[in-house]
């Protein structure tokens, strides 16, 4: 069967989506064509009176993730997502995002620390023809963050036909570290985001409700807008930022050999030590980075195995197990044999982060997630809004939250619903104090902007807003997966 079958076999099968593990593409060897790795341009902007100045245009396209059929997309300065930005902590760097789509749009930069009117939520919205030019000073410390659609209602949308592009900050600390840092060489960016197809080539979005309430999984994964690359390694130590750009699915990363790897960063950044293993999960808005050995010189597969949603409970997690939501599938092959020794290793130190301690918050905050009640019937509130936090759906007239700048606050993030969520916070990089009834393992103790809560469990992130207040425009929370931030599961805050 030629791989366009399968496609059409997937478009045709009983429940209208094809499911991984089943009968797609990921039941046969998806590396048999051999297609090249994608690097997305690196764009570090032109820097004018000590400003650095980006260009970027959100605009349609045109793909063909399958040979012969194309797939209409939208993308930042090219057909399909948006070039690697880079800057360093201490520049100011001022944004122009001309909107030529056709429709509104937002550009949001998450994981950032920036003022509200810069954030590029739902309220700085982007009319077509025009252009928005947010500045600000880049305060992060040195991290892989990136940028996204944030429309209200649409934001799912938009991001699945290609609205996204990640970020890079250095700083000192990080510059001086001997880690692979040389951008598509040994440092290499990942954005994984599942799809669904039509016969014919178009993204297939929501067509069912099951994939409004757990969010949209696709059958095919694209990496960095290729399905099933190979990726040719040239450097024995190969750096990954692994960015989960997916509207919904989640993903236990691995390798297929079991090698070991080592997380040293999260997505605020770089951890204090290393940390060796041989899995790691990832949800989506969350970003990882982890250097692989490849000294053996072995091919090796990035794969997802199976603890991705495992999580999920009853009725839920066996829907989303029956639908191969929880399958092991392949992500993108890694060729080694080619590969030059890399004459350093991990540092035993990557850095060194202030100690918080949770006697000096301020402030506590419940935020309750919670899915509508007879869902699959369609319940839900008068606009459609399924899904809640503290038993309402977002409202851009309302104000849930008003923090104090540079405040310590300790917020419980308290899941009542049967499936897990990622709940992100703009404006800010936290702390897990405690998941899901324990203390975070060595990796979930970096910074963090997005933290998974599990069903009826509850997470407490320790935080702070710092540098900017704003007495009118809000900054957001929400769930991360897509759908369920479109239909409700968000809220606002202004910082004071
Ligand atoms: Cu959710």
């Amino acid at each position: 069967m030629k791989r366009r079958n399968f496609l059409l076999a997937g478009a045709a099968s009983t429940l209208g989506v094809a499911f991984l593990g089943t009968q797609s593409l990921y039941a046969n060897d998806i590396f048999e064509e051999e297609r090249a790795f994608n690097i997305p341009p690196l764009y570090e902007g032109e820097v004018v009176n000590g400003k650095r100045i980006f260009n970027l245009e959100l605009q349609r396209g045109e793909m063909e993730f399958f040979k012969g059929l194309k797939t209409q997309t939208i993308g930042i300065n090219g057909a399909f997502l948006g070039p690697t930005l880079r800057a360093k902590k201490g520049d100011f760097i001022n944004i122009n995002v001309k909107n030529s789509l056709g429709y509104d749009s937002t550009l949001h930069w998450h994981g950032f620390e920036l003022p509200a009117r810069m954030d590029g939520g739902p309220h700085q919205i982007i009319e077509n023809n025009t252009t928005w030019k947010p500045e600000f000073a880049v305060t992060n410390r040195a991290s892989f963050l990136w940028y996204h659609s944030h429309l209200f209602h649409q934001t799912g949308n938009q991001v699945y036909k290609g609205l996204a592009g990640m970020f890079i900050i250095d700083d000192d600390e990080s510059q001086k570290l001997p880690l692979p840092n040389e951008y598509g060489i040994d440092d290499i960016p990942i954005v994984l985001q599942d799809r669904n197809f039509n016969s014919d080539g178009s993204f297939r979005y929501i067509s069912s409700m099951p994939e409004v309430m757990m969010g949209l999984h696709g059958n095919y994964v694209l990496i960095n807008g290729v399905i099933a690359p190979t990726f040719k390694a040239k450097k024995k130590l190969t750096r990954f930022r692994i960015l989960n750009g997916s509207n919904a699915r989640f993903y236990m990363l691995g390798f297929s050999d079991y090698r070991k790897f080592k997380i040293i960063a999260t997505d605020g950044g770089l951890l204090e030590k290393p940390v060796s293993s041989k899995q790691v999960r990832l949800a989506p808005g969350e970003r990882v980075e982890i250097v692989v050995d490849l000294n053996d010189g072995k091919d090796v597969v990035l794969k997802s195995f199976k603890g991705a949603t495992s999580q999920n409970m009853g009725m839920m997690g066996m829907m989303m197990g029956n639908m191969g939501f929880d399958a092991e599938f392949d992500l993108m092959k890694i060729k080694a044999g080619e590969a030059k020794s890399s004459g350093t290793d991990v540092p035993s130190v990557l850095s060194i982060h202030p100690k918080w301690n949770p006697k000096d918050a301020r402030a506590g905050r419940d935020m309750v997630l919670s899915m509508g009640m007879g869902m699959m019937m369609g319940g839900g509130n008068s606009n459609g809004d399924r899904f809640f936090i503290n038993d309402k759906a977002m409202d851009m007239n309302r104000i849930d939250v008003v923090a104090k700048k540079d405040t310590f606050e300790i917020w419980k993030i308290i899941n009542k619903s049967p499936m897990s969520h990622p709940f992100h916070i703009h404006n800010t990089q936290f702390k897990i104090l405690a998941i899901n009834g324990r203390h975070p393992n060595a990796y979930e103790q970096g910074f963090k902007d997005t933290v998974i809560v599990d069903p009826m469990s509850e997470a407490y992130v320790m935080l702070s807003f710092k540098n900017y207040s704003d007495n009118k425009i809000p900054y957001m929370f929400h769930c991360h997966i897509l759908e369920h931030e479109d239909r409700g599961m968000m809220g606002q805050f202004l910082v004071t």
